[in-house]
């Protein structure tokens, strides 16, 4: 049988409908009929209007502690209420007060409408093969028993005839709060515990969050490093944010929102955000705003401290005793003068410029008057100042110095490693960490290749070496990649940049020759897949949750299954034991435990480093356990003592000119007019502010920001959300006045890579040039191919970073025209 679209089979018999494709809520419950589809949601009897259908009807069986493990950062403990195995209603931990440490994880809307997602008309029913050509969306209904010998079949050739290097498991992190069945393959999970048995698969550094901090931190610092939690700004005189937005980003009510909105109510510490757009934590928290243009915080960080060297407003003894490379006397030996960040700062180096206020205005947007007063008021504050800055200004060409550059400011406050103060970076939390026997398994392939540098390796893996491409472990990839494993992941399309490119390089089937994609949903990134698994929700499975960010409080959740497998899912441990099975290792896969059997392991493993932890039987009964812990204050004995205790850097300090950078610089193959720079230098990028004003063609600056309305792209099909969170496209009145746009008029948005449609949000709320169009909605190509979603990937770019090769996905230049709204049937 060939169906287009979902997989049609109705097999656990309730009445839902066949898929259909990204609607509204009330396209959705017409097509499906009487309000089948928001029955399908609330376990309500057809013709049941929405408000009966949201009561509680009759009181729940029982009530299941489970989760939500999404990518949000947060990690939050969810009751279901459960009727007739049917989930009837979702509520928050009650545990707990409302004490920062001790607080209660509340949920966000959107772990609160997780039964929308659960029962989606959209949930994958049922194994499928693709027929047609691939992402058609043409498929056969098979077996489990023909799915699974099909994909060892294919694994057992690629790796007889390209060897372990040709298999890749791809970014996902849908499930990454999980920990037997965690999505996440930096972390371990089921997928790479199997490909490390078999002899290991090739895996990335860096990731789509964090690709330039990450490598900004590994320069600088030797290494990860958080800064302060957002409880310590109680000790701070300044908190001075980069785009980072607590509020809208990990919106736990136990996490992030609650810590950094209690701190603030209660100690009135001074608040300033540097942020291109009035963000909600803007809104709520700061008291004052500056409207910067994207990418362009390194240079209004070289004209800060332009200011604070000029009127002798930085911390000199922290510098000289703690760093190398700030001005010309502290630079490794060897290294010519004039290459300090001083002397770049004050023009003494190479391009002879002073990076004056005068110099960085035009630049950034922000008026002179504005830097001299802000640099005035981080260098004369009376204690401690904490820079910290979000991952949204290193997700951008030259985002490797954007954050080197808060690092150094951070630096220049010599606030570092104290309390009230911080490194620069994004905030850190108490954490609890648990065993994870499941993932001991090394894997024996070493070569890695950066995370976002996948599409490269399938369609020039061999040509990608160390010095080209950022290869490590090994001079070049042997072979380019032939078996993508997705589990739980949307990067495979609609999160990866430049969608148009991505699904051309997948329609041949003769560069990567195998997909097998497991999800729960019919994502754009199912339609790619050979082979398309439905997968188990968490709510049909039992497992020990990673915990989230929350400040001072470490806690875990054991989530129990609530309902049985709906339709004909299984779950990932199920469908790597049988692919195990057939490749001849089930034995070592599974140990001999089953799912359940290896969640108790864990509890028992962690119990050996946290001994209060309740035995598996006392956990599964609390559902969430939780410690009170203390505020992180990262670099602390390194502060005290820099000597005893050096940072691994090679100069075991910090390194604000790093002498590894400095000599890459002349060995690395880098593309004509690119540069990596050995101390944080404002570069001009193809995509950046002033390449915006220059260009005719493509003159606003497009920002893709991680929304409340979604995680990512989970959450997209749930029509609450859709309702409350509507996608819009920021967009300034002066903006929206030159090209005769009004409040939710449609545009298209476009650029040489490709066009969507999306309504507008005209507001002073972001700054002028720029736009903004959150990023994680669901990719919908109408006839001409143009996407109808607001899709943001659809106009971003393959080209990696510098330095650390990664997704530079908020730097992206676009125009738009006024046009009417888009047939969504066509
Ligand atoms: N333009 C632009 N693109 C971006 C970003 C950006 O800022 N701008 N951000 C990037 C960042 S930081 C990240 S982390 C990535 C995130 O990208 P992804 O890791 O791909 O995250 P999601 O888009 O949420 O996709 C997760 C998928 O998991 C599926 N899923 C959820 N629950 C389950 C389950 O129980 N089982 C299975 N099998 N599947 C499940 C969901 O349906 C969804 O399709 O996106 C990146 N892409
Ligand atoms: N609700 C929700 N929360 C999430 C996620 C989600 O999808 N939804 N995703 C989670 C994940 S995986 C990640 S990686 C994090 C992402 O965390 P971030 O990358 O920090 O999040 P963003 O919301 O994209 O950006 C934060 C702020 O930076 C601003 N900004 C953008 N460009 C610049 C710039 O050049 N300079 C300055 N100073 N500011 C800039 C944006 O306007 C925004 O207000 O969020 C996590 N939290
Ligand atoms: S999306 Fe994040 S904040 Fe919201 S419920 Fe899930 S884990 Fe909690
Ligand atoms: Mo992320």
């Amino acid at each position: 049988m060939s169906v287009s679209g979902s997989g049609s089979s109705d097999v656990a018999g309730r009445g839902w409908g066949p898929a259909v494709g990204r609607r509204s809520f009330l396209q959705w419950s017409a097509v499906a009929g009487g309000g089948v589809g928001l029955a399908a949601c609330t376990g309500a009897e057809e013709g049941q209007t929405a408000a009966q259908a949201l009561a509680p009807a009759a009181p729940p069986d029982r009530t299941v502690w489970n989760a939500c493990l999404v990518n949000c950062g947060s990690r939050c403990p969810l009751r279901f209420e459960v009727r007739d195995d049917q989930i009837t209603r979702v509520l928050p931990d009650d545990t707990g007060d409302d004490e920062i440490g001790t607080q209660q994880i509340r949920a966000c809307v959107r772990g609160r409408s997780i039964r929308q997602r659960i029962y989606s008309p959209e949930r994958l029913k049922t194994p499928m093969r693709r027929v047609g050509e691939r992402g058609a969306g043409e498929w056969e209904e098979i077996t489990w028993e023909e799915a699974f010998d099909d994909i060892a079949d294919n694994l057992r050739r690629v790796l007889e005839e390209y060897g372990n290097e040709a298999v890749f498991q791809a970014y996902g992190t849908g499930v990454i709060g999980g920990t037997i069945i965690n999505s996440y393959g930096p972390y371990g999970g089921a997928i790479q515990r199997l490909m490390n048995i078999l002899g290991g698969s090739l895996t990335y550094y860096g990731d789509y969050s964090t690709g330039c901090i990450t490598e900004a931190m590994r320069v600088q610092y030797g290494g990860w490093t958080d800064t302060n939690s957002h409880d310590d700004w109680k000790n701070s005189e300044l908190v001075v944010i980069f785009g980072n937005d607590p509020i809208e980003n990990r919106m736990s009510g136990g996490g992030e929102v609650f810590v950094t909105q209690q701190t603030k109510k209660k100690h009135h510490t001074r608040v300033i955000v540097v942020d291109p757009r009035l963000s909600d934590t803007a809104q709520q928290l700061a008291d004052e705003w500056v409207a910067i243009r994207p990418g362009t915080d390194v240079a209004l960080i070289a004209a800060l401290a332009h200011v604070m060297i000029s009127e002798d407003l930085h911390d000199q003894e922290f510098l000289d005793s703690h760093c190398v490379g700030f001005d010309d006397e502290h630079l490794p030996e060897g290294v010519p003068a004039g290459s300090s960040y001083r002397a770049y700062v004050m023009g003494e180096g190479p391009d002879g410029i002073a990076k004056t206020p005068e110099w960085a205005s035009p630049i950034t947007g922000v008026p002179v008057a504005t830097i001299v007063d802000l640099a005035r008021q981080i260098g004369r504050a009376a204690g401690p100042v904490a820079v910290m800055q979000g991952w949204s200004a290193q997700r951008q060409q030259n985002g490797e110095n954007q954050s080197r550059a808060m690092f150094t400011l951070a630096a220049m406050t010599g606030s570092i490693g104290v309390p009230g103060g911080g490194t620069g970076s994004r905030e850190g939390a108490f954490m609890l960490s648990l065993a994870k026997p499941f993932d001991a398994i090394p894997n024996p392939v070493t070569t890695q290749i950066s995370h976002f540098t996948w599409t490269d390796a399938i369609e020039r893996g061999p040509e990608m070496t160390a010095l080209n491409a950022g290869v490590r472990g090994a001079d070049r990839l042997s072979v380019p990649i032939k078996f993508i494993w997705n589990y739980g992941g949307n990067t495979l399309v609609n999160q990866h940049s430049d969608i148009n490119r991505t699904t051309e390089l997948l329609r041949d089937d003769s560069l990567c020759e195998f997909i097998v994609v497991i999800e729960n949903q019919m994502t754009v990134s199912s339609r790619y897949a050979d082979i398309l698994l439905p997968d188990l929700s968490n709510a049909e499975q039992m497992d020990i949750i990673n915990q989230g960010h929350a400040g001072t409080m470490g806690y875990t959740i054991l989530a129990d299954k609530a309902i049985e497998p709906l339709y004909d899912c299984r779950g990932i441990y199920e469908i790597c034991s049988e692919v195990a099975a057939r490749m001849g290792v089930e034995r070592e896969f599974s140990e001999g435990r089953t799912q359940e059997e290896w969640v108790e392991h864990t509890v028992e493993e962690t119990r050996k480093t946290y001994p209060e932890l309740p035995p598996f039987e006392e956990l599964r009964e609390m559902g969430v356990w939780k410690m009170v812990g203390e505020s992180v204050i990262p670099l602390r004995d390194f502060r005290e003592d820099p000597e005893a205790n050096p940072l691994p850097t090679p100069s075991g300090k910090i390194e604000i000119f790093s002498e590894e950078v400095w000599g890459n610089a002349k060995r690395w193959e880098l593309p004509e007019g690119e540069r990596i720079t050995a101390v944080p230098e404002y570069v001009r990028t193809t995509e950046g502010a002033e390449a915006a004003r220059a260009y005719t063609s493509y003159p606003l600056q497009l920002i893709n920001k991680h929304f409340k309305g979604r995680t990512h792209s989970t959450y997209g099909n749930v029509p609450w959300l859709q309702e409350a969170h509507p996608q819009r496209l920021w967009i300034n009145p002066a903006d929206a006045t030159a090209r005769g746009l009004d409040n939710d008029d449609w545009v298209r948005v476009f650029n040489d890579r490709g066009a969507t449609l999306v309504a507008v949000k005209v507001t002073p709320r972001i700054a002028p040039g720029v736009v903004m169009l959150p990023h994680g909605a669901w990719y919908d190509p109408g006839p001409d191919g143009t996407d109808r979603a607001g899709t943001a990937n659809i106009l971003t770019s393959w080209h990696p970073t510098s330095l650390a090769k990664s997704n530079p996905q908020y730097s992206t230049l676009v125009e738009l025209e006024k046009t009417t709204a888009p047939d969504l049937e066509a």
